[in-house]
């Protein structure tokens, strides 16, 4: 296996949802189907905060999920995780600047996608060269679903790093909803990351649709 090419990565980045059972308001596996049916791109599973599964809960839902994601042809990305990101044989992991150092987790993971959430152009710098696959941004607008967010930025980390030359595919996340989405994307950003936007939603499926028809 080799790298990700990062036109791969680019696209796959457009509607990038990612949730854990506490983000759900029904079965999670109907809300991935069904979001999945809507036409998004690229799934994190994302298991923590209040209520979040843990052990032998945890890696079955896991595992289901990657599943609908596999038969689907959708990416299946794990959340800080990496024991669990490894003995799934997922598609790659997400961290954030309080996790494990950049380089040790890419050489733990081979050549599985690793995304890295950064909050500035020195952080950024840093996760493209220890081995970024692309860049996680935000919170662009308020959000409550992350308790520990830093503050809002809106879309200007975005436009720093496209106007200095960063070229990595770049995904914007935190209280994006189908109205803000475009804006996200006008910036710089290769797609959005949602949560609630489509976890929330009435209708998941449409909440997906929706947004892939907006950017
Ligand atoms: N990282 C920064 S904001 C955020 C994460 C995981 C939460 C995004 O959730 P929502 O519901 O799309 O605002
Ligand atoms: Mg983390």
């Amino acid at each position: 296996m080799a790298r990700i090419d990062s036109k791969k990565i680019r696209d796959a980045l457009k509607v990038y949802f990612i949730v854990g059972s506490n983000n759900c308001l029904k079965n999670p596996l109907e809300v991935v189907e069904e979001a999945i049916e809507g036409g998004i791109t690229i799934f994190q599973f994302r298991e923590k905060g209040e209520k979040a599964l843990i052990g032998q809960e945890k890696y079955q839902l896991a595992k289901e999920i990657q599943q609908v994601c596999k038969t689907n042809g959708i990416l299946f990305i794990v959340n800080d995780d990496i024991e669990l990101a490894i003995e799934l044989d997922a598609d790659g992991i997400h961290i954030g600047q309080d996790d494990e150092p950049i380089e040790n987790i890419r050489e733990k993971i081979g050549d599985k996608i690793l995304g890295v959430s950064v909050h500035s152009y020195d952080e950024a710098q840093l996760a493209a060269a220890c081995g970024a696959d692309y860049l996680g941004l935000g919170p662009i607008f308020p959000t409550k679903t992350k308790k520990d967010a830093k503050e809002v930025r809106g879309t200007t980390l975005i436009k720093e790093l496209r106007t200095k030359g960063m070229d990595i595919p770049i995904v914007g996340i935190g209280g994006i909803t189908v109205e803000n989405a475009r804006s996200v994307v006008d910036a710089g950003a290769d797609g959005v990351a949602v949560i609630t936007a489509i976890s929330h939603a009435a209708n998941i499926k449409e909440a997906a649709q929706n947004l892939k028809g907006n950017i």
